[in-house]
């Protein structure tokens, strides 16, 4: 496995310069783990060239001067070919990473920085550098930048009053992060290779999922510490890697997708608090439902009873009624439909979602009353990101793959039909929409390493303003993710 014959040994070559940041083992350290899975997100060529140049704000270093072009492309090569030995993540593990910087109540409840309204800040994770930006949402400023883990996924998680929040890194950290006073207040590494996060409804516990190792980690959200991990395994004996991890509100628990077993999870926690420590860790009720196929990538209607899944291999939709554990319809969703950027909306006085697509250039609109579909919506290409606000007359897509992916759509949510295409800046990747609290102005991506935040009026669609970033991906308001807010994710 080590070396391609008669050239440079990497795995020496690795010990030597690599492990002490990345792991002995290539799980990781100060650096990000260095597992096939882990960078399906970095392209070879990237790879190569961080070794060669290193990585601009953080302690990668560049080793261009000290390696030779054939020991970095064997480098580059040897860091994508799976280990000998299936790397494991223990409890012991999970503990001896933990770490505390701040124990929950030692910090001032007074927020360190002045604005108008402390429920309309954003985040805006900027994948380009591994940072993460908190912004005021009336003045459109911002308050700070801070590092984050490497490759931040999914949304953060705010606690129900807004004042901390979670974020998930692809190679397993959950970081707490304490707004008010702007420090990261506890870390801890619950997975090699996790999914997302989701945070109870009462704000009490973190819930985890991964696809390294097959677990749900459930910790406590004050100081990160770990009540349990569970062994994901289908009523088979199959083990299974976890798609997303989500929290139903209304059902005092956590919703799991799967991805190798037909089965839907759902984790009710303690309605109750008990006192004492010992209370978290008790009575958490697992419950497993048989679905009628492999469900993946989840959406919810408003009350958390119906949740929509994609069927593997392409063949459609499934809504699931997660009362009666039973499939109650099929949705023509073929392909690759992207129900985790799916939103909703009311339309002559029936509640309907809508659905982009990653393999092709449709926005798919159904009935939530019945399941029907309405209409498919034909778009300039493939998307990836929807969102509109109930005060908002319009749903916005992005066209994120293809020759068009420096366009967005903007649908208007009663006629269905799309009133105008912006390309913001001509070739480059414009992508996921945020509004803020009102819905009355809205930001968008310039998702590249030298990218900026576009600030958008969301009735005249009059550009109010940019500000520099490094690829912004996804952006999250306080208020819309606290209040569960129809037009956006949760
Ligand atoms: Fe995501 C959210 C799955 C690739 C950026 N993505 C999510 C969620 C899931 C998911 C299940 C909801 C979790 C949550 O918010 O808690 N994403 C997947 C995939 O299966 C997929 C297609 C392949 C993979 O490698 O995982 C994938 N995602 C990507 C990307 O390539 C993106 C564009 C860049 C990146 O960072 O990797 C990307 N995903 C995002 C973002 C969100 C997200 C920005 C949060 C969106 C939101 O508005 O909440």
């Amino acid at each position: 496995m080590t070396a391609v014959a008669d050239g440079p040994d990497a795995n020496v070559l690795y010990n030597h310069h690599c492990a002490i940041c990345h792991g002995v083992s290539r799980l990781g350290g100060i650096g990000p783990a260095l597992l096939p899975d882990n960078l399906s997100r970095l392209r070879h060529n990237e790879a190569v060239e961080v070794i060669r140049g290193g990585r601009a704000a953080t302690q990668m270093p560049a080793y261009g001067e000290l390696l030779d072009e054939t020991e970095i492309a064997a480098l580059a090569e040897w860091i994508y070919e799976p280990p000998e030995v299936e790397p494991s993540w223990t409890d012991e593990d999970i503990l001896a990473s933990h770490e505390v910087n701040h124990y929950y109540g030692t910090l001032p409840d007074e927020p360190v920085f002045e604005v108008d309204d402390l429920k309309n800040l954003f985040l805006v994770v900027e994948i380009g550098d591994h940072h993460v930006s908190l912004l005021d949402g009336d003045k459109f400023e911002r308050i700070t930048r801070f590092p984050s883990r490497y490759a931040l996924h999914g949304g953060p998680k705010y606690t129900p009053d807004g004042r901390y929040v979670y974020f998930g890194s692809r190679d397993g950290w959950v970081t707490k992060y304490d707004i008010y006073n702007l420090e990261v207040t506890a870390e801890v590494r619950a997975g090699i290779n996790m999914r997302n996060i989701a945070v109870s409804a009462d704000g009490r516990y973190v819930l985890a999922g991964n696809y390294l190792p097959h677990t749900l980690v459930l910790l406590d959200a004050r100081n990160l510490e770990l009540i349990a991990s569970i062994p994901v395994e289908g009523l088979n004996g199959d083990t299974s890697r976890v798609s997303a991890v989500y929290t139903a509100p209304p059902r005092n628990s956590f919703i799991a997708a799967l991805r190798d077993i037909p089965e839907v999870w759902e984790i009710r926690w303690p309605e109750e608090r008990a006192a004492g420590d010992e209370a978290l860790v008790g009575d958490f009720a697992l419950h497993r439902m048989e679905a009628p196929d492999y469900l993946d990538d989840f959406f919810f209607d408003m009350e958390y009873r119906y949740v929509v899944g994609a069927a593997r291999g392409g063949q459609g939709g499934q809504v699931f009624d997660l009362d009666e554990e039973v499939k109650v319809a099929d949705l023509p969703l073929e392909g690759m439909p992207h129900l985790g950027a799916g939103i909703t909306w009311e339309l002559d006085g029936r509640r309907v979602m809508a659905i982009p697509h990653i393999d092709k250039g449709q926005v798919s609109v159904f009935d939530m009353t019945d399941w029907s579909l309405i209409t498919h919506i034909e778009t300039d290409g493939p998307g990836f990101f929807m969102r509109s606000h109930e005060n908002s007359p319009y749903a916005w897509v992005d066209v994120f793959f293809g020759p068009n992916h420096d366009r967005v759509h903007v649908i208007d949510k009663q006629t269905l039909e799309i009133v105008e295409t912006l390309v913001p800046e001509p070739g480059k990747t414009a992508a996921h929409v945020e509004f803020d609290r009102r819905g009355e102005t809205l930001l968008l991506s310039i998702w590249d390493d030298d990218g900026y935040l576009l600030w958008l009026d969301g009735n005249t669609l009059e550009e109010l303003g940019r500000m520099p970033m490094k690829r912004p991906s996804g952006k999250y308001n306080v208020w819309n993710k606290t209040q569960y807010e129809e037009g956006t994710s949760h």
